[in-house]
């Protein structure tokens, strides 16, 4: 068990993302309604509002103390408890995040920040939201220095030992959010916050728009850098064997890490101002993902088939019937990873050139990321959160609340189902994303996204419905496993932490040498960023000033 004061941490951080999911999935359940016209907001609620606080609570917030939670909980476990200089810089950093959280979320709750989570410029938020934002990153920059000092302060320890993988994993995503996070600081500090207090009267859209994405890119990795970590460390202990192969487990997050930064284009086919030739090239590298991805998909099978067959599973998918489906870590993770099937080959349409043509904005784009982030991250931070709350707070995770999770993780694969279906569809139809309800005067292509079975914005509301009675169930059982369930009363009956074991025997050594690896990421960086970026800088557009539209 590790240190108290290590799971006391960890739990602040979980409790703060609950916090943030049940405002940010209640706001997912308003817009699903206000899309088809079966509710109208209050005077003082603006449709921007909600999904500002949507994409907010759940793609930034949610998701950064949920993984801070785990990865503390993890280099506790597996390199040691914390000193007291990790410790102050982890707590410095926890408060300093959520003092920025609550900063902006007063903002958009207020209503001077309606800006959704991408905040593009010339939408003008105030200041204030903006300056919680640049604190909330400041703050993870701190736990995340915090753990990497860990990390050195183990590697002297253990001179020319392996990393543990978890340790090794969690360093990866570190490094990557360090970096990525340095294209948003830039346009906050030196663009967004002059400009919303007033020193500049206008700013550098498309520089804007190139450093956010420079920067929401490799965010996606780092949600799911985290779900692969589960994936790939937790859940071979689940079902009973072992990492399939450490060193491709190693590599894949050095790969993640290479090809997260230069393709932060493929996010800007659309616009006039980026020359063809940095979009294809960043096209090209944003394929090279595929790579790793697919190595990840065959270690995951690879493993399921092996321990199947070790219990006695035969045939070409006896196996199957092996792995242990009661057991709600593994079905959650298992329908996590299924999901991420269909999300996967749904991003190389969107970051293909001329495919993202016909999806850019549509209701397809916000389906999508629903079977990426919104299911596999997600699903996948669920099945890590019922073993590790019990874990850190010592409490059973009684058969009555495994029944309810069964039926939360089942209601949430059903409800997304429905949703991101009705959204693919829609979008494939026309239907544009971030508008409140639209029948443009029953025009006919309009009228379409009302009547089929499947793309409809009434299939789109019952899945959002299921989604949002599985979130509080979720919830429900958070609660429990926090405050309620009881104690265990011996500590080898503790709910374990699984992690499995990796033989390093085959390992290379130049996996480990993070110098080399950073070095060729902030190449390919430069490669892929540094004319364009100085292109807008030199030959800039006359800024925008800005504008409050609602
Ligand atoms: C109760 C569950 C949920 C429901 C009903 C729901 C519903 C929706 C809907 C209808 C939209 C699109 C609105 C529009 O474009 O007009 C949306 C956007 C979005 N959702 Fe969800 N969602 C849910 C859960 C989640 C989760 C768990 C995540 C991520 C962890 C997430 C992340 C996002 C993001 C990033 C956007 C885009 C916001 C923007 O365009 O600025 N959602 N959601
Ligand atoms: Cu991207």
């Amino acid at each position: 068990m590790i240190a108290v004061k290590d799971r006391k941490l960890a739990l602040w951080n979980i409790g703060i993302a609950y916090i943030a999911f049940i405002i940010g999935t209640f706001c997912g359940l308003l817009q699903v309604f206000v899309r088809n016209d079966s509710l109208q907001l209050p005077k003082f609620l603006d449709y921007y509002q909600i999904l500002t606080a949507h994409g907010v609570l759940l793609a930034l917030i949610f998701t950064a103390f949920f993984i801070f939670a785990f990865l503390i909980a993890g280099m506790s476990k597996t390199l040691g408890s914390f000193g007291p200089k990790v410790s102050l810089f982890a707590w410095i950093g926890l408060w300093t995040t959520a003092i920025g959280t609550t900063m902006a979320t007063v903002m958009i709750i207020s209503g001077k920040a309606s800006v959704l989570y991408t905040f593009y410029a010339p939408l003008k938020a105030s200041g204030w939201y903006y300056l919680g934002l640049a604190l909330f990153i400041i703050g993870t920059w701190f736990t995340s220095f915090a753990l990497l000092g860990h990390f050195v302060a183990w590697k002297k320890k253990n001179k020319g030992q392996f990393s543990p993988l978890f340790a090794y994993m969690t360093t990866a995503t570190l490094l990557l959010w360090i970096i990525a996070c340095l294209g948003v600081v830039a346009t906050v500090v030196f663009q967004y916050l002059p400009w919303a207090f007033g020193l500049t009267d206008t700013i550098n859209v498309e520089l804007s728009r190139s450093l956010f994405w420079y920067f929401g890119h490799p965010l996606v990795y780092f949600w799911l850098l985290p779900a692969y970590m589960a994936w790939y460390v937790v859940m071979p202990k689940i079902i009973g064997t072992k990492v399939f192969s450490d060193s491709l487990a190693r590599f894949s997050f050095i790969l993640f890490i290479l090809f997260s930064f230069p393709v932060g284009f493929h996010h800007q086919l659309t616009e006039p101002g980026i020359d063809s030739f940095w979009k294809f090239l960043q096209v090209v590298l944003t394929f090279m993902v595929i790579i790793p991805t697919l190595m990840t998909a065959f270690s995951m099978f690879a493993t399921f088939e092996i321990s199947g067959r070790n219990k006695g599973g035969t045939g070409l998918f006896g196996w199957l019937r092996k792995l242990p489906w009661k057991d709600v870590r593994f079905s959650s993770l298992f329908i996590a990873m299924l999901f991420f099937i269909p999300g996967g080959a749904g991003g190389i349409i969107n970051a293909s050139f001329q495919l993202n043509e016909l999806v850019h904005n549509t209701l397809w784009v916000v389906g999508h990321f629903h079977i990426t982030v919104g299911t596999p991250v997600a699903m996948t931070f669920m099945s890590v959160t019922f073993w590790l709350i019990p874990y850190l707070t010592g409490r059973e995770f009684p058969k009555h609340l495994q029944k309810l999770a069964h039926i939360q993780i089942g209601t949430w694969a059903i409800g997304m189902l429905l949703m991101s279906t009705a959204q693919h569809l829609l979008g494939l139809l026309g239907a544009p994303r971030r508008t409140a309800y639209a029948g443009y005067n029953g025009n006919e292509s309009a009228a379409e996204w009302f009547q089929g079975i499947l793309s409809n914005h009434v299939t789109m509301a019952i899945g959002g419905t299921i989604l949002f009675f599985s979130a509080m169930l979720l919830v429900y059982i958070v609660a429990n496993l926090m405050f309620v369930a009881p104690k265990v009363q011996d500590e080898k009956d503790l709910v374990e932490f699984p992690i499995a074991e990796s033989d390093t025997s085959h390992t290379a050594k130049f996996l480990e040498n993070w110098g080399i690896w950073v070095g060729i990421a902030v190449a390919l960086i430069v490669m892929a960023y540094a004319l364009p970026l100085y292109d807008m800088i030199q030959n800039a557009p006359p800024g925008s000033r800005g504008f409050i539209t609602w």
